[in-house]
């Protein structure tokens, strides 16, 4: 009897995510462009196109959930209308792999949608863990066991640190298997040049420019990152920049008086992020959690070092004291100190950020991550394969 092994022909992949700026529908995003780019076929599933989507890409496809204003509901139901769109899609377009990012609500929604199907139009359920998903939610009794039940029905679930694995099994009491797989950044080559950038920002070339991109979330202590940055000498020539995801409306008071209001770039929702981290000399996360923190490793594809909390999964991305600096969490004096340090020493500057430079492309880019994924499909349906022959008697099975 002969196998031929599932990862050999190109698969059909379903994904979902949350289509809004944030790392967890980056990461999905991308990702589907680059399993696109290997040949597979890929299926999103979203109320909108995910930011950073490419329209018309090859073998690349939208599915929108329309969801609805019904008078009874006080509050517009996204999970039902998500499941039948996912269950439409998997058996119209024989779906191999549904692969969900962020559980809420789409781990759940992916359950549901695989029971409403046959057993052989039912895609394997691939859930992707990114962090608040269970460090916050996963704490809420009202989504908690929701969360654990959609685990425990997924055919695989992969986190995206080791921190984030160890976080879901204590947090979410889930004692399933979890697989690691580091999230990864495929830059595309910036439109203009350093210069132009840092031109059209109004930095002057001996100015440290200092970056942050973040949907700036509570968790991500903007209130601290504020009060850092404020410890840096006054005579230093720097400008902080602000690739905001979200308002910056309620730190404004707390810049003004820090007298650093004139420092602060604020861009709001950019697509092109090179542009900005080619141009950037320090990258400042103060976040109070951070299962990764993707834009750490965007900084690093540029040659950017970073000054960072120590806390959840950034160390994992972070080498202390090689590509950067971590200082504990809410310790403002730490984290001013190493800001400053930095900011006067550009040798220091450029030997953290070349070993930035290093460690991202060896650790965390598309070509060693996203085999990672086609391998964990493969094994899927190859395991999925053998039960099918097992049940049907030893009949063989082709996946081709
Ligand atoms: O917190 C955010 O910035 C958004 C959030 C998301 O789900 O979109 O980010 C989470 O997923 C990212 C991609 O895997 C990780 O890099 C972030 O660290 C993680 N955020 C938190 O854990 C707070």
């Amino acid at each position: 009897m002969t196998r031929q092994i599932a990862t050999k022909r190109p698969l059909k992949i379903g994904i979902s995510c949350y289509p809004s700026v944030g790392g967890s529908g980056v990461i999905a995003s991308t990702l589907g462009r680059q399993l696109a780019e290997r040949g597979h076929e890929v299926h999103f599933i979203a109320y909108e196109k995910p930011f950073r989507y490419t329209d018309g890409a090859p073998r690349t496809f939208f599915h929108q959930v329309k969801i609805n204003d019904y008078g009874l509901f006080k509050y517009p139901d996204y999970t039902l209308p998500l499941s039948v769109k996912m269950s439409e899609v998997s058996s119209e377009h024989s779906l191999d792999i549904l692969h969900v990012h962020y559980a809420v609500p789409h781990a759940t929604a992916a359950i549901l949608a695989r029971c409403m199907l046959p057993p052989h139009l039912q895609p394997r359920i691939v859930t992707t863990l990114h962090g608040t998903d269970t460090t916050l939610l996963g704490r809420d009794p009202g989504y908690g066991p929701a969360i654990h039940h959609a685990l425990m029905q997924s055919d695989a679930v992969t986190t995206v640190s080791s921190f984030l694995k160890a976080e879901s099994h204590s947090v979410l009491g889930f004692d399933g298997p979890m697989e690691v797989i580091y999230n990864f950044f495929e830059p595309s080559p910036p439109r203009n040049d350093r210069a132009k950038t840092r031109a059209d920002l109004g930095i002057a070339d001996d100015e440290i420019m200092i970056l942050h991109s973040s949907n700036l979330r509570t968790v991500k202590r903007i209130d601290h990152l504020l009060q850092s940055v404020a410890r840096i000498q006054p005579h230093d020539a720097y400008k902080l920049v602000l690739l905001a995801g979200g308002p910056f409306e309620p730190y404004r008071d707390q810049a003004q008086r820090l007298g650093i209001m004139d420092r602060i770039i604020i861009k709001e929702n950019v697509l092109e992020i090179e542009e900005y981290l080619q141009a950037a000399d320090i990258a400042l996360y103060t976040s109070e959690t951070e299962s990764f923190c993707l834009s750490i490793l965007e900084a690093m594809f540029f040659g950017c070092p970073s000054v960072a909390t120590r806390v959840g999964g950034i160390p994992e991305v972070v080498e202390d004291g090689k590509t950067g600096l971590l200082a504990p969490f809410a310790d403002i004096d730490a984290l001013g100190a190493a800001l400053q340090r930095l900011v006067e020493d550009k040798d220091l500057r450029e030997r953290y950020g070349e070993a930035a430079r290093a460690a991202a492309h060896e650790r965390f880019s598309a070509a060693s991550i996203i085999p990672q994924y086609e391998r964990l499909y493969g094994n899927l349906l190859v395991a999925d394969g053998i039960k099918r022959e097992r049940e049907q008697d030893h009949k063989c099975l082709k996946y081709q």
